[in-house]
């Protein structure tokens, strides 16, 4: 693709995102044959456009990494993008309004201490692990019915579109995260339920895996901040007046009015 026809395509899709509308996707229109490659270079740009509207990164995210969301998305490999200041949602609610046709996923998010870059191991990234959080994503594909293949999703930014965190500081030696289990109560029934372990077998190696995407572009893993490891679970289709309810084994629940 020439530089010209990633603009072109990076706008499309922040058009979809800024104006709240579902578009068709990339691979089934103008580029069949988009590459990993060139999808992060368009995601790239949607960043550059984001910003040109005033707005500021806060972190990466992973996404993709647990079986679930790979039955569910038809999409098996791990994806990076990234999470804006103006994504966190206050006061635990989620306005449906604000969104195209948002969904909500549990999961675990990581806060580093130390830098951490290139291939490290479960034990390398624990160490260097200030404290876990419990979160909640709300994605929202800007593609039609929320059908898209790894490089759209790439472009689109992961569906990055909402982000809530627990505010209880957990020292990672007291968790075991591959036993940690959220359980996803809508209106009060369980509708999904997912361990640690269904992320990448340990939600560190959802990490490790943000390490080695980092150092391809001479970047190193954020410290200070949280970030997201993926859905341990499906995610969830949401409706105004939905109360949703994640709780974990340790972790804080997190309690969120769907407007
Ligand atoms: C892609 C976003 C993936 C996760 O946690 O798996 C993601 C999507 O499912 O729309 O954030
Ligand atoms: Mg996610």
């Amino acid at each position: 693709m020439k530089q010209s026809e990633i603009l072109e395509a990076a706008q499309y899709v922040y058009h979809g995102e800024k104006y709240k509308h579902e578009i068709v996707k990339l691979t089934d229109d103008k580029w069949p044959n988009l590459t990993v490659e060139e999808a992060y270079q368009i995601q790239k740009e949607v960043l550059k456009l984001r910003e040109a509207d005033g707005h500021t990164i806060y972190a990466p995210k992973m996404g993709l990494t647990s079986k679930a969301k790979w039955e569910q998305m038809g999409v098996d490999s791990p994806i990076v993008g990234y999470v804006f200041k103006d994504m966190l949602e206050e006061n635990f609610t989620v306005k449906v309004s604000d969104y195209i046709h948002p969904r909500i996923e549990p999961e675990i998010s990581f806060v580093m201490k130390n830098e951490i870059s290139g291939d490290v191991t479960i034990e390398e990234v624990l160490e260097n692990t200030d404290y876990i959080l419990s979160s909640a994503e709300v994605i929202d594909s800007r593609y039609l019915n929320f059908d898209f293949t790894l490089t759209d999703v790439i472009a689109d930014n992961t569906s990055a579109s909402g982000a809530v965190f627990g505010v209880e500081k957990y020292p990672v030696e007291q968790l075991d995260l591959v036993t940690e289990k959220a359980v996803f109560k809508l209106n009060g029934d369980v509708v999904v339920e997912g361990t640690g372990e269904a992320v990448l077998g340990h939600p560190a190696l959802a990490i490790a895996e943000l390490a080695k995407h980092l150092a391809k572009e001479g970047k190193t893993v954020p410290t200070g901040v949280p970030i997201m490891t993926g859905g341990m679970t499906s995610a969830v289709l949401i409706k105004p007046g939905d109360e949703v309810e994640i709780s974990y084994t340790n972790l804080e629940t997190i309690k969120i009015k769907v407007e």
